[in-house]
């Protein structure tokens, strides 16, 4: 990998992703991206992992999609390039993902943290969809995740003007979980994690996919799904071991199966 790290016991059952090209404030290249898809492709059949955090630096989780790698493109060339696959495949990542989010989230950096379950951003965490500035729009969920997030007038805004909005307004409109001092925000996220991270993998998966379809579905399609995932978690033995636990006042111990 040149442009990420990885760390698959950065804490315990917690790996950690950091993206790495900090001169050029995390720009999503297409390299970039694809180690970011094969990462969590091993992450998710990692036994070990349960829970995987991504983060950038203190000053950009990430700027956006490399802009100077895409500025001659054509649209044929985008069209047979297809980096939708390798957003779509990261989409598709079904552990806890946490965004830990410092300074710049623009463009792709902001559509990359939203495919994360769960943000916990640094103070100075900025969050924006510029793309309107250099002639383009969002490409990868922008117009989307956000409005779903913050709803249509505050994403209009932010399409439309391309200003970046602080990390407290992002709290306040719903798009990060939790805001802490710019020293902090890493080991938030690998508490958030952690606590995650000790209850049952299978009822997480389960969960984290029907929190997930209630955006694609309507109500009564949504209640179904979840009531079968519901069902499923009573094959797992988490599900015996977790109420077990609570029968024998003990803390149970998930082991995924
Ligand atoms: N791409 C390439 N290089 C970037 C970059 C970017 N997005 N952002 C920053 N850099 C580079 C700068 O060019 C500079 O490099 P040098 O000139 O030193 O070589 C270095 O990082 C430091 O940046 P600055 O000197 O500009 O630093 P400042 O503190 O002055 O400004 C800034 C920071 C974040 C406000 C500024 O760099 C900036 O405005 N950056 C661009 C932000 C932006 O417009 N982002 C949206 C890009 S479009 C798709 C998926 C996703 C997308 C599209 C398609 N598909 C799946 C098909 C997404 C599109 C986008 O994200």
């Amino acid at each position: 990998m040149e442009f990420i790290l990885v760390t698959p016991q950065a804490r315990p059952a917690v790996a950690l992703i950091q993206l790495n090209r900090p001169k050029e404030l995390n720009a999503l290249n297409l390299q970039l991206m694809q180690e970011i898809r094969d990462a969590l492709k091993a992450l998710d059949e990692d036994d070990a992992v349960r829970v995987v955090v991504i983060t950038g630096n203190e000053r950009a989780f990430a700027a956006g999609a490399d802009i100077k790698q895409m500025a001659g493109k054509t649209a044929i060339d985008m069209l047979i390039t297809d980096q939708f696959s390798t957003w779509d495949q990261i989409r598709k990542f079904r552990k806890p993902l946490i965004g830990a989010v410092s300074g710049f989230a623009l463009g792709g950096g902001c559509e990359l943290a939203m495919t994360c379950d769960m943000l916990v951003a640094s103070e100075t965490a900025q969050f924006g969809q510029p793309e309107i500035r250099i002639g383009t729009m969002p490409g990868a969920g922008g117009t989307q995740r956000l409005t779903r997030a913050v709803g249509k007038a505050k994403a209009m805004e932010m399409v439309l003007t391309g200003e970046f909005i602080s990390a407290q307004e992002a709290h306040r409109v719903g798009l990060v979980n939790r805001v802490v001092p710019v020293g902090q925000y890493l080991e938030e996220a690998y508490r958030l994690a952690a606590s995650i991270a000790a209850m049952s993998p299978v009822a997480a998966r389960l969960a984290k996919e029907s929190v997930n379809r209630s955006f694609e579905t309507h109500l009564d399609e949504g209640l179904h799904f979840e009531r079968k995932n519901f069902y499923l978690t009573f094959a797992s033995e988490d599900q015996k071991e977790g109420m077990a636990a609570f029968v024998e006042k003990r803390k149970p111990e998930f082991k995924g199966r």
